[in-house]
């Protein structure tokens, strides 16, 4: 297997994986990540297949992404044999494998049309991280938490400092084929203003400098669903805190703007 060198990058895979499996959030060969790389040099070069859709943000650039089937639990012990390396072509119409995992995740079209919109809006975050939270799943199931406002104003009001870590709420993509274009595309319109996207029944995707960044958000928006769950199973209809209070409490720290 042709090997590569990103020590940074795997370890934040590991780090990230051992948690993922520690929390129980990507169950058997659920969920997958992926890094994007700047600088590649002298790496051989084979980007020959067709994409399913055209990245030009991504031109020149490479990504690394889990492997299909891959576990968390087993990426977290070594990271290596699961994660592949894949170049974009120049003209940003075609990859190709490099080095590493050569069999790379169904949700390939996704990360490869997410990272091609963060490229463009956001281009400080380089991780994108998908999994499949019971909590975050869960509340797909509550009738009329099917869009945005909805779930990010019940589900952040829960917690005082949810809300400052996520001001612009949560996005939501309606439930998409795993694995489709349209998943992928979909999550890239929610990410230009969203860093976390419930994927309605499937799981959450969210976005970071590094995937530890894009865990940490992760992380409190579980907490706060939690925090629901919990709520309903003592039979309490949860009020959460007011939008007076919300308000004051971002303007306070200087992010009412993304509110
Ligand atoms: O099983 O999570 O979304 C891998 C996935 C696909
Ligand atoms: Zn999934």
């Amino acid at each position: 297997m042709t090997k590569f060198s990103f020590a940074e990058q795997l370890n934040d895979f590991k780090i990230t994986s051992e948690w993922l499996a520690r929390r129980g959030w990507s169950e058997a060969a659920g969920g997958n990540m992926s890094i994007r790389i700047d600088a590649l040099t002298k790496l051989h070069e084979d980007d020959h297949i067709k994409l399913p859709v055209e990245v030009p943000y991504l031109a020149g650039k490479a990504v690394l992404l889990t492997g299909s089937g891959t576990r968390a639990r087993e990426i977290g012990e070594n990271p290596e044999p699961h994660i592949g390396l894949f170049k974009i072509s120049d003209d940003g119409l075609h990859y190709g494998w490099i080095a590493g995992n050569h069999n790379p995740s169904m949700e390939l079209p996704a990360h490869f049309a997410i990272h091609n919109a963060l490229e463009r809006h956001r281009p400080e975050d380089k991780a994108i991280l998908h999994t499949h939270p019971a909590s975050l799943i869960s509340l797909c199931h509550v009738p009329g938490f099917d869009n945005s406002k909805t779930i990010s104003d019940n589900i952040l009001s829960l917690q005082s400092e949810a809300r400052l870590i996520l001001p612009e709420g949560i996005g939501f993509v309606e439930h998409e084929l795993p694995g489709s274009l349209e998943l992928g595309l979909k999550s890239a319109e929610q990410l230009t203003r969203h860093h976390l996207v419930l994927w309605q029944y499937h799981g959450l995707l969210a976005t970071g400098e590094t995937l530890a960044g894009a865990f940490d958000k992760l992380e409190v928006f579980e907490k706060s669903a939690r925090v629901y769950w919990q709520l309903r199973a003592a039979g309490i209809d949860p009020v959460g805190i007011s939008e007076a209070e919300t308000r004051k409490t971002l303007a306070a720290f200087g992010r009412l703007n993304r509110y």
